[in-house]
């Protein structure tokens, strides 16, 4: 936080910054018991053995695959000697460090040609692919499981159109969503998602996952958006329904097949999606809170006082804060105190629209209701582009500052909003009677922290239990009871991240037999072979 934010808190009027009210102790629950796991569920940890049914990569087949290529440098591989085994390291390991694969080639191709035809050999010889964007995935969906072909997307960069009278961009897949970003910016319109991946994840990945981000409650999903796509399916056919329309009721909409499926009915090779004008007007304040019940209150506030002009409204709480606040201590230097009264939770809210002056007199009325209601301890209003970016980064930053304390354990779920942080204390008092945390979490403990934040506007809660390491005792305390109590209260094992290898086995606390069995013939139709992203999504 820069000294000007800083002095910002200061300078809100005194009385508004409040003590702390003392938390109401939450409702006395039954001790959670720890049963054994008596299923025969495959842990999302324990990774599947290599199916014999696919072709073992070979030198041959590479000399094939490169024949495909406008470019030697689009193939690396450790059977050819072309690449070392750290070089692929970057495409076998994910983000969290949690997943590696053993994917001896990386094939990156320039064409939606090109990789249709790596994709047609791939099919008709029985070899394995996994498509990978930007690898920033969060449940190990993107590096193989074994040794199957990694299919980048990394090389397909090119903006294709843009009509600034619709706002309809077209973009091959493979275009970084930061570059998609600010090749709109200059045009004064904005892509549709926002994401703390932004400067790595592709815009093909995006829709692979269905990603929700930070501003989805303005947006809406990609289901809404993406008016188009190009695939090549397992076999290499290309499928050209990169549409620009709004409206079209001509038949099944396949494209949302697509959207969310994870790279495992076709790899997404361009989209086409509408854009909105970007807005002039931004504003974001961050709020301390003495409880969850009044984060939700704030948020009912504000959805009702700023109307069309809310963008966002996210939450913490006050072991993510200190998290992060430690992170950035530890990186990037100087202490952060922001708050005069700091509180049990937090949350920001963020205002986008086009006139300045009515935007900023919506959201200063807001600030005095909750001050002068003392619905919230204390607040800092950015002042500048500057003070804009560092309060968002207390939001942002989460996922890498707990990636930097331990090794992760992700769970990103969905539940009606009244239920959303009990789960959080539940996790603690599970993971308290397994004997692994203790208090708030100790840095040298096995479990040194458990944090609940999340996109508060969509349901969506983010739990991440911060381990000194992987290990299945632990993941073992974890799941399924985790997807359990989400199940108990009829929400989703994974609102944005997917399913990956890390949830495959658990989708049925989310979706009935019929919807999986559904979902397993559609694989069928488009990939019959069960080449494409296999050991993920269904099993
Ligand atoms: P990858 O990680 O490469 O792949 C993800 C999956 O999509 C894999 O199954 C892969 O096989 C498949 N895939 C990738 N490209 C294609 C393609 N062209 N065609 C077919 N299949 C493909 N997610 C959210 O929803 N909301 C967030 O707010 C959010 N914030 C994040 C913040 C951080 C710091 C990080 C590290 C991740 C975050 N994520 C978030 C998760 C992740 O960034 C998103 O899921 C992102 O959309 C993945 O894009 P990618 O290009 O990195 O895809
Ligand atoms: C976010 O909202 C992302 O920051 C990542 O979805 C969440 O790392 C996580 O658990
Ligand atoms: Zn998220």
């Amino acid at each position: 936080m820069s000294t000007a934010a800083r002095s910002l808190a200061r300078s809100l009027p005194r009385h508004l910054a409040r003590r702390p009210a003392p938390l109401r102790a939450s409702a006395p629950r039954p001790a959670p018991s720890i049963p054994a796991h008596t299923t025969s569920i495959r842990h999302g940890g324990t990774l599947p053995d290599r199916s014999a049914s696919f072709t073992k990569p070979t030198e041959d087949h590479l000399k094939v695959i490169r024949g495909f290529l406008s470019s030697p440098t689009s193939l690396l591989s450790t059977i050819d000697g072309s690449a070392s085994a750290d070089d692929l390291a970057v495409y076998n390991d994910d983000w969290m460090n949690k997943y590696h694969g053993k994917g001896p080639i990386v094939v990156k191709p320039k064409t939606t040609e090109e990789l249709s035809n790596v994709m047609k050999y791939c099919y008709d010889n029985n070899l394995a692919v996994v498509p990978q964007g930007g690898n920033t995935g969060l449940v190990g969906g993107s590096n193989p499981v074994h040794d199957e072909i990694i299919l980048s997307t990394s090389n397909l960069n090119q903006i294709r159109s843009f009509d600034p009278v619709s706002g309809v961009l077209v973009a091959d897949a493979g275009v970084i969503l930061e570059t998609a970003d600010h090749y709109l910016a200059e045009q004064g319109f904005i892509f549709p998602l926002d994401l703390g991946a932004k400067g790595s994840c592709q815009i093909g990945g995006n829709v692979a996952t269905n990603a929700g981000g930070l501003r989805l409650l303005r947006w809406g999903s990609l289901h809404g958006s993406v008016l188009g796509l190009e695939a090549v399916l397992p076999d290499g056919t290309i499928w050209n329904g990169l549409s620009t329309l709004r409206k079209d009721n001509t038949g099944f909409d396949l494209k949302q097949l697509f959207i969310g499926s994870e790279g495992t009915i076709g790899v997404i090779t361009a989209i086409s999606i509408l854009c909105p004008r970007r807005p002039t007007a931004m504003n974001v304040a961050v709020f301390s809170l003495p409880s969850y019940e009044a984060v939700q209150k704030v948020f009912s506030e504000a959805k009702g006082s700023l109307g069309e002009i809310l963008s966002a409204f996210e939450f913490w709480d006050k072991q993510s804060f200190s998290l992060v606040k430690h992170h950035m201590e530890e990186h990037l230097g100087g202490e952060r105190k922001v708050f005069e009264t700091e509180g049990e939770f937090y949350c920001l809210i963020e205002t986008a629209g086009s006139n300045a002056e009515h935007d900023e007199e919506k959201l200063s009325n807001l600030l005095e209701h909750l001050m002068s209601n003392e619905m919230v301890l204390d607040g800092v209003l950015a002042q500048d582009q500057t003070q804009f970016s560092s309060l968002w980064s207390f939001r942002e930053l989460l996922p890498e500052a707990s990636g930097k304390a331990g090794s992760v354990y992700k769970y990103d779920l969905s539940v009606p909003v009244g239920k959303m942080y009990s789960l959080v204390e539940r996790i603690r008092e599970r993971l308290h009677q397994a004997g692994l945390l203790e208090g708030d979490g100790k840095k040298e403990g096995p479990i040194r922290a458990v944090i609940g934040y999340g996109h508060m506007g969509d349901g969506n809660l983010h739990i991440n239990i911060v381990a000194d390491k992987y290990k299945e005792e632990y993941e073992k305390v974890i799941e399924p009871y985790i997807y359990e109590i989400v199940a108990e209260n009829n929400g989703s094992i994974s609102a944005e991240h997917g399913l990956g290898v890390m949830k495959a086995p658990y989708i049925g606390y989310s979706k009935n037999d019929t919807s999986v069995e559904m979902m397993r013939k559609i694989k069928q139709i488009f990939d019959p072979k069960g080449l494409l992203n296999p050991y993920k999504y269904i099993v």
